[in-house]
C-alpha cells in the first residue's frame, strides 16, 4: 500500500474523501504578488521605496528587468504546484525604456504582459501604485491640494480602464486593489477632511463601470512614518465596501498583531460580494515575511472553507523578503498556503459540527486535535506528485541551482 493509499484510508475512515480535496485544491488560484522578485522596485524608475513599507535584505540575485523578473516567476511557478495568478502592481508595466507618468499609463504598457501571461497559462491581477513617485507624499488621493489628488484620482481610473482590459482579454476577470499609503506621522487634527477627501476621490473613481475587472480595496494600522493616522483604515473601507458593494481586502500584516484576520471572513462575508486576501506573516509589525503553515494561515484557510466561501475568497500574496533567495520566498509562501488549504479541505467539518449543535464541547476539541496529526503531507504529496512538481523538500537544491546558474550572475 502506498503512503497516499494508507493516507486515502485513513481519512474515508472518518467520513473524509481525499479525492475531493485534491480536486478542490486544484481549482484554487493563488494569485502571486509580482513584487517579491524584485524588492517592490518596478521598472518605472530608480527611485527609492516610500509610502511606509519596506523591504528588508540585500540577499544578490534580485531581478533587475522585466526578463529577469518573468524568468524568476516561471522558475519560482516550476515547484508550486496547480495553476495560478500573477498580481501586478502599476509601475512593473513594459515602458520600454520612455518615462510615463502615473497620469500618463495605458493598456499599451501591460500588453506584453498579457501575453506573455496568456502563453505561460498565467491570469493577471493588477494594483494601482501611489508610492515611490515625487507627487507621492504623505497624502495621495486624500490629499487637499487639488492638483495632487486629481494626479492620483487619474492614475487611479486609468488602472481600472487597464484592469478592465486585461481581464477581458484573458478571459477571466481581473482583480484590481487600490492600497494607498495616505496618513501622517503625528498627531492630526483633520482626520475628517482626509476621509472625507479619500470617499469623494473613490466615488469620482469607480463612476465608471467595468464589466471584466473587480475593485478592492485595501485598509491598514500603520506606516513607517506614518504611524498615528492612516486615511484608509478598516472601519472606513469596511464601511466603503458595504456602501457600495466593493470588494474587501484583508492583508494579514494589517491589523493589531492579536486581531484574527480569520474572525472577519464571516463577518464580511454577509457584507461585501467577496474578499481578496494578502496573505503575509507579520513579525511584530507589518513586516511582510515570507507566509508559513502556522495558525493564523490555518485559521485563515480553514475559516474560508468552513464559510463555504472559496468562490468568493480571492487569495492572493503580499510580503518582501530581501534577506533569502527571492524565488525560494515565493515558492515557500505559496506551498505553506496551499497546504494550509489541503488540511482545511480535509476537515470532518460535519461531524465537528454535529458535536458543536449537541454541545459536546470535548468531542469537538479531541477531533480537533487528532486532526492535527492525520496524514494531511501524504495527501499533498499525492498532489505534488499529480501536478509533477517536486514533492517534498527536492526543491531545495534546484533552486540552488537556478541561484549558482542565474541570480549569482546578476549584479
Ligand atoms: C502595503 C500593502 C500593499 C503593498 C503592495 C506593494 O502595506 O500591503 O498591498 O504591499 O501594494
Ligand atoms: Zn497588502
Amino acid at each position: 500500500m502506498t503512503a497516499y493509499e494508507y493516507a486515502r484510508q485513513r481519512y474515508a475512515s472518518i467520513g473524509i474523501d481525499t479525492e475531493d480535496a485534491i480536486r478542490k485544491l486544484q481549482n484554487i488560484h493563488i494569485s502571486l504578488h509580482c513584487w517579491q522578485a524584485d524588492d517592490v522596485a518596478g521598472f518605472e524608475s530608480d527611485g527609492e521605496l516610500t509610502g511606509g513599507i519596506q523591504a528588508t535584505g540585500n540577499y544578490p540575485g534580485k531581478a533587475r528587468n522585466i526578463d529577469e523578473l518573468r524568468a524568476d516567476i516561471l522558475k519560482a511557478l516550476s515547484f508550486i504546484p496547480g495553476t495560478h495568478r500573477l498580481n501586478l502592481h502599476e509601475i512593473y508595466g513594459d515602458f520600454k525604456g520612455e518615462k510615463v507618468d502615473r497620469d500618463q499609463v495605458e493598456f499599451r504598457h501591460f500588453e506584453s504582459w498579457v501575453e506573455w501571461a496568456m502563453a505561460n497559462n498565467l491570469k493577471l491581477d493588477f494594483n494601482s501604485t501611489s508610492f515611490s513617485h515625487p507627487k507621492s507624499g504623505n497624502l495621495s488621493l486624500s490629499n487637499p491640494d487639488p492638483e495632487i489628488r486629481n494626479f492620483w484620482i487619474e492614475h487611479t481610473r486609468r488602472c481600472r480602464a487597464i484592469a478592465d482590459e486585461i481581464g477581458r482579454r484573458q478571459g477571466s476577470p481581473c482583480v484590481m486593489n487600490l492600497w494607498i499609503h495616505d496618513g501622517s506621522k503625528d498627531i492630526t487634527v483633520n482626520r475628517y477632511l482626509y476621509r472625507e477627501l479619500l470617499k469623494d476621490s473613490l466615488d469620482k473613481i469607480f463612476e465608471t463601470h467595468y464589466e471584466h475587472m473587480k475593485d478592492c480595496l485595501e485598509s491598514k494600522v500603520f506606516g513607517i512614518g506614518l504611524e498615528s493616522y492612516t486615511v484608509g483604515s478598516s472601519d472606513f473601507y469596511t464601511a466603503y465596501c458595504t456602501q457600495h458593494r466593493k470588494i474587501v481586502t484583508l492583508d494579514t500584516g494589517h491589523f493589531h498583531p492579536t486581531e484574527s484576520i480569520a474572525d472577519k471572513v464571516s463577518a464580511l462575508l454577509l457584507f461585501v460580494p467577496e474578499l481578496m486576501l494578502h496573505v503575509s506573516r507579520p513579525v511584530r509589525w507589518d513586516s511582510d515575511h515570507v507566509t508559513i503553515i502556522n495558525d493564523e494561515t490555518l485559521d485563515l484557510a480553514k475559516e474560508i472553507v468552513r464559510c463555504n466561501a472559496i468562490d468568493r475568497v480571492n487569495i492572493g500574496l503580499d510580503y518582501f523578503d530581501g534577506s533569502i533567495n527571492r524565488i525560494g520566498a515565493y515558492v515557500i509562501g505559496t506551498r505553506a498556503t496551499q497546504k494550509c488549504l489541503m488540511q482545511a479541505l480535509l476537515e470532518p467539518i460535519e461531524t465537528l459540527r454535529a458535536y458543536e449543535a449537541a454541545d459536546k464541547g470535548f468531542e469537538r476539541l479531541a477531533l480537533l486535535e487528532e486532526m492535527k496529526s492525520f496524514p494531511w503531507g501524504e495527501v499533498w504529496d499525492e498532489f505534488c506528485r499529480r501536478n509533477n512538481v517536486p514533492v517534498g523538500e527536492s526543491y531545495i537544491a534546484e533552486i540552488q541551482k537556478y541561484e549558482d546558474e542565474v541570480l549569482s550572475k546578476r549584479d
